[in-house]
């Protein structure tokens, strides 16, 4: 399968808030760059830069307030004289109406997160536009035959909502390719997130659409990010009822019971008769990732693989999370390469 690939991610590195102090963030540039080494010494198939896409291709799932939010915010932040990124410190919570929008740069960080863990600096804004149309290209190669095809995006995009910036996630890259997938004429998509932390902000963009299933398996929100969604009892809204699954995992999930989970996701995969699948790939369920905490060895993603394979689906692969441990790309690479084997 091909890979999509854009340098410009490393336009974007920051800070995070950890343990109470600031420090740099684990999503850092290494993490894409290790993954392509993995790519380009596994024999994958070729690598291939993104082209660049319509605007529109982002307004088709975020708001257009955000995304010019997202463009301008860091301009914004650096003409009040601060020179570090920029991160929110107030957000609209329980009790606040939340509707209005703020006009100070500090109350629009606030309005359009769901927390810190998304910062802003200079290069922001082009790494981000970069990593969504990395996932869009990968799309097309779909919508042009293609029966699989990775996007290696960075920053990743699970976490980023309708209008909500957090995570390390800006643009919901995964959420914008399967639009993109329904717009160039697939009836249905189906979107299967793998990543350790539940993908919030896709599942708040497709929460109320029956066109578009979200399958999510992560650690249970009681213990883990994002604590505030996940849970099994949010099955969508409306017309989106009955196409949202969440299968949250305790601490420690293993193989074993990872399995069962992803064949249920499966299950439900298949029951939607989806003419496409798009897979939020994170590993870091990883047993070493120094944030998450499942017990995924190597060997397992060769499997995982394997299962979606099983689909029989032609699928989107989109980078999400993973931290700085060696076997990340090794990981990802399992991933696509049991798929490969097996389909
Ligand atoms: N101790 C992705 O994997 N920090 N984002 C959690 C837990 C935020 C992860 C800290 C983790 C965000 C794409
Ligand atoms: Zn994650």
């Amino acid at each position: 399968m091909i890979t999509v690939f854009s340098p410009k991610h490393r336009l974007h590195h920051g800070v995070e808030l950890k343990d109470g102090s600031v420090k740099p963030s684990f999503e850092e540039p290494d993490r894409a760059e290790t993954v392509l080494a993995s790519v380009r010494a596994s024999g994958l198939g070729e690598v291939m830069g993104e082209q660049p896409q319509a605007r529109s291709c982002y307004t088709a799932v975020h708001s257009e307030r955000y995304v010019a939010f997202l463009e301008s915010a860091w301009s914004e932040w650096a003409a009040t004289g601060r020179t570090h990124d920029a991160l929110p410190l107030v957000w609209p919570v329980r009790g606040m109406p939340v509707q209005q929008e703020p006009r100070h740069i500090d109350g629009r960080l606030g309005f359009y997160a769901i927390d810190a863990g998304a910062p802003i600096a200079s290069g922001t804004w082009e790494a981000v536009r970069a990593s969504a149309d990395v996932a869009l290209t990968a799309m097309d190669a779909l919508v042009g035959g293609a029966a699989a095809a990775f996007a290696l995006c960075r920053p990743p995009g699970h976490h980023a909502g309708h209008e909500l910036a957090g995570g390390y996630c800006y643009l919901n890259n995964a959420a914008i390719a399967a639009q993109h997938g329904l717009d160039q004429g697939a009836r249905r998509v189906a979107v299967l997130d793998v990543d350790f932390h539940h993908g919030n902000g896709t599942q708040d963009i497709f929460y109320d659409r029956p066109d578009v299933l979200f399958a999510s398996i992560h650690g249970d929100p009681r213990d883990s990010y994002p604590y505030f969604s996940g849970h099994a009892d949010e099955t969508g809204i409306g017309p989106g009822h009955g196409f949202n699954a969440n299968y949250p995992l305790p601490w420690g999930t293993d193989w074993t019971s990872y399995a069962d989970a992803l064949d249920s996701a499966l299950v439900r995969i298949r029951n939607h008769r989806a003419d496409m699948l798009v897979v939020s790939l994170g590993v870091d369920t990883f047993a070493d990732d120094p944030i998450s905490h499942f017990r995924l060895t190597s060997e397992d993603f060769l499997r995982m693989g394997q299962r979606i394979a099983g689909a029989g689906l032609p699928t989107l692969f989109v980078m999400e999370g993973g931290y700085m441990v060696e076997e990340i790309g090794i990981n990802a690479v399992n991933t696509l390469m049991g798929f490969e084997a097996a389909r």
